[in-house]
């Protein structure tokens, strides 16, 4: 069994306690995790602390803080097979997905490298002839970064490179569901020459772990990446220590497909949309929203894909759809289908476990028209599409605002003039046209409503890690005139 350890203060350890990790291709224990509890926590953010204010961290120019940040993205390219591995054993994650996505986290830090010293600061054009006036942007202070299962080196690195890149420090909390890859990644990280407590790793639970670090009042910002009610539960633990958050929460992605499109692309777009990382992804285009007078040509477009796909170990090559992370993930799905069909939605394909003892649950496609079916109303995250139709314009626009959330969307069409509408029309943080899923560390990421705050990715979210100092100066050697008006 192989035994992964935390990172705190420059140094691995083993937790408080420790936990079994499964692998969900087989239902068996394969990993022995370290389980940080309150004591742990308090360490490493006291370590991160500290290193905010003291030895080399501080001292460090932006530009040197960007040399580590490259070093560390050249470690992570050179590792990725071995870190996406990790991730397919720990989460089940098809190994075609992880070794590529891993290979472009490390762009994520490249960008966030090249970033490091052009955050800048302002001089102000100030209306007081006596006075110089400038900002500096100074780092926020100590990030909690929190992820979930899914991507987790991805979730990770929209927020670890930002931190660096503005001069914070970490403390990282892996999901205890699938932490294998984010563990090892600290090996890089203390490879590459962070100095000791600027990056902290811990894993554990929700209620011992996570809440411990939320609350800390050593911690200044949370970046959150999760379901909308531990998020809630977060902003109340931040009302303890007055951290500010940004939350990223998934959503029910619109994926509106209008007559006029060309129906073979938008077919595969929505296969990978919902079907790639086995639905468990945020921006999953999990609602269909198809014009009336193609939906049945679509759906069984999508139906013949769907049904082909190879369902397999997700160590093998070949295997495009994998098991689900966790078993309880995988009961939930069941669950949520089941009441769909009794509410009356229709099984174009799929619906039921895949065989033997892994996690897995067949690529399913739900008819959800006319029905007020659950699948199509809040966030599975798995494979399961759900399928609206509209006649209007106006009804899609209807239909694709019809949620709570607001984190992507798609819109495939031919008409340039409706595409422009639907831009404007839809409310979500991203609007892919005929396209879907493309991501960039250049783009900013995030959502609307139930979806989230804050944006990852872009520069943007590098000065969302940071904070104004605002520098008066007073150029003038005249006394300071009356001390009792303020000037
Ligand atoms: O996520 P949680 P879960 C959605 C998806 C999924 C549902 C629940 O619909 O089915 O949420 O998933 C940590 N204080 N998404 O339960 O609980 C936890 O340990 C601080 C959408 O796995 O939100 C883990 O590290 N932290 C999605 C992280 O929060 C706490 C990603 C996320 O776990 C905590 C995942 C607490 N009190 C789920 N309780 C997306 N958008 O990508 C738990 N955690």
């Amino acid at each position: 069994m192989q035994m992964f350890q935390q990172y705190i203060d420059g140094v691995f350890e083993d937790g408080t306690a420790r936990f079994d990790s499964l692998d969900p291709a087989t239902g068996k224990t394969w990993a022995s995790m370290p389980e940080a509890r309150e004591g742990d926590v308090d360490r490493a953010v006291k370590a991160a602390q500290h290193a905010l204010w003291a030895g080399e961290w501080p001292a460090m120019t932006a530009t040197a803080r960007g040399k580590l940040l490259y070093r560390l993205a050249d470690l992570v390219q050179a590792n990725a097979q071995r870190l996406a591995e990790l991730e397919t054993r720990d989460t089940g994650k098809i190994i075609r997905e992880t070794s590529a996505q891993i290979a472009y986290v490390a762009d994520y830090y490249r960008y966030y490298a090249g970033l490091a010293d052009k955050i800048e600061g302002a001089t102000l054009a100030i209306d007081k002839a006596d006075m110089d006036v400038w900002t500096r942007r100074e780092p926020v202070g100590v990030v909690a970064a929190i992820v979930p299962w899914n991507s987790q080196l991805f979730l990770a690195a929209v927020k670890i490179g930002p931190a660096l890149a503005a001069g914070c420090t970490l403390v990282v909390k892996a999901s205890e569901d699938g932490p294998a890859p984010l563990l090892e990644f600290a090996r890089l990280v203390h490879d590459a020459g962070f100095p000791a407590g600027v990056f902290n790793i811990v894993t554990g639970f929700g209620p011992t772990c996570g809440s411990a670090l939320t609350r800390h009042p050593g911690v200044d910002h949370i970046a959150f990446t999760g379901g909308p009610s531990t998020a809630a539960q977060v902003v109340r633990n931040s009302a303890e220590n007055l951290a500010t958050t940004s939350l990223e929460l998934g959503g029910k992605s619109p994926f509106v497909v209008f007559a006029d499109a060309d129906l073979e692309s938008a077919a595969n777009a929505q296969v990978a949309g919902i079907f790639a990382a086995t639905g468990q992804s945020c921006v999953a285009g999990s609602r269909l929203i198809v014009e009336a007078s193609v939906k049945d040509r679509f759906l069984q477009l999508l139906k013949t894909k769907a049904e082909a796909i190879r369902i397999g170990a997700p160590l093998d090559m070949s295997s495009e759809v994998g098991p689900l992370c966790t078993r309880r993930q995988r009961d939930h799905i069941e669950s949520v289908v089941a009441a769909s069909l009794a509410a009356g939605a229709r099984l174009v394909t799929g619906g039921r476990n895949g065989q033997g003892e892994g996690f897995y649950y067949l690529p399913t496609i739900l008819d959800c028209d006319d029905v007020a079916a659950p699948s199509a109303e809040t966030e599975l995250f798995g494979p399961v599409l759900s399928v609206l139709s509209f006649k209007t314009e106006d009804e899609a626009v209807g239909l694709a605002n019809g949620t709570p959330y607001g984190l992507a969307s798609g819109v495939f069409t031919s008409n340039l003039a409706r595409a422009h509408r639907m831009i404007r029309r839809i409310r979500a943080g991203i609007v892919w046209v005929n396209t879907y899923r493309a991501v960039s560390p250049i783009a900013p990421f995030g959502g609307y409503g139930q979806s989230g705050q804050g944006r990852e990715g872009g520069l943007a979210a590098a000065l969302d890690y940071t904070r104004t100092k605002t520098i008066w100066l007073r150029t003038s050697d005249d006394p300071i005139p009356d001390p009792f008006i303020m000037r």
